[in-house]
């Protein structure tokens, strides 16, 4: 049974892992969209045989427009929620039906495929600074999100028309964090799925760069905060785990 849910995926320079990731999506659901953000290997050919809907931009515009692309278009087309994974393969369709079931019984929250299982496997700059992440973006949204950074999660449509982000090139890396905190104070709240984390050696290089982005991320958060006087009271939600929103994360039960 095909799931009722269109997939976004941003890919820039992901010709080595775009056909087959599409593929296998395209056997949870015929809505797919893939954003070819300006790339220069072949990304786009490589998925000529597949029934795809494909946007290209003619250069380079960064991740924040390439979701922010992919999303309009998938409400554009009728979608009721949007699914969004990573070109590079660390997110595996095969969570597509687990955070659709979350998300049928939470239909006013985010759906975070959260990497919480083998966080070994993920290097330990990565895991110190998505911790960090984590704890101020949760300060800002006023309730606990775990894997803040995760680009595997599931944006009700509602959330999509209504929740405004800025997307430009710059703010590649923050917007998906921002989106968070604007979302939590349209009302939103938010479920974890947990899933694996991946990272295989013979990936290629990664773009992610800890402390530069990061310090962006902690930026736009810190601006955030001390617009809202310093949100004492979302503070106290997330050390104390005082929550008004239904908690699915097992770990916590
Ligand atoms: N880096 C980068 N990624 C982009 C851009 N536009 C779209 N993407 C896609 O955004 C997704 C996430 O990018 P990654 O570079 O893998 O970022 P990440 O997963 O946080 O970091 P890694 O640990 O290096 O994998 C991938 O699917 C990219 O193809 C862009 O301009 N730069
Ligand atoms: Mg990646």
């Amino acid at each position: 049974m095909p799931i009722p849910v269109t997939v976004v995926i941003p890919a820039y320079n992901e010709a080595a892992t775009i056909h087959d990731l599409a593929k296998r999506v395209l056997q949870h659901t015929p809505q797919l969209i893939v954003v070819d953000d300006g790339s220069s290997d072949g990304t786009a050919e490589q998925l000529a045989d597949l029934p795809l809907t494909l946007i290209r931009h003619q250069e380079n515009r960064g991740k924040a427009a390439s979701l922010h692309d992919g999303m309009q278009a998938a409400v554009k087309q009728g979608a009721k929620c949007v699914i969004t994974l990573d070109g590079d393969g660390q997110h595996v369709p095969e969570d597509i039906p687990k955070l659709y079931a979350i998300w049928e019984d939470n239909p006013k929250h985010l759906i975070i495929g959260a990497r919480l299982q083998n966080r070994e496997q993920a290097p330990n700059a990565r895991r110190r600074a998505n911790n960090f992440a984590d704890f101020w973006i949760s300060w800002a949204a006023g309730c606990r999100i775990h894997d803040s950074q995760s680009g595997l999660r599931l944006y009700p449509a509602d959330a999509i028309q209504s929740v405004f982000v800025s997307h430009s090139r710059e703010r590649g890396f923050v917007f998906e964090s921002e989106y968070l905190i604007e979302a939590a104070k349209k009302g939103f709240g938010f479920s974890t799925v947990p899933v694996e984390s991946r990272y295989p050696r013979q990936a290629r290089a990664s773009h992610f760069r800890p402390v530069a982005d990061i310090t962006r991320i902690v930026l736009m958060v810190a601006g955030k905060l001390i617009a809202s006087g310093m949100y004492p009271m979302g503070l106290y939600r997330v050390l104390f785990r005082e929550n008004n929103e239904p908690d699915r994360f097992p770990h916590e039960k």
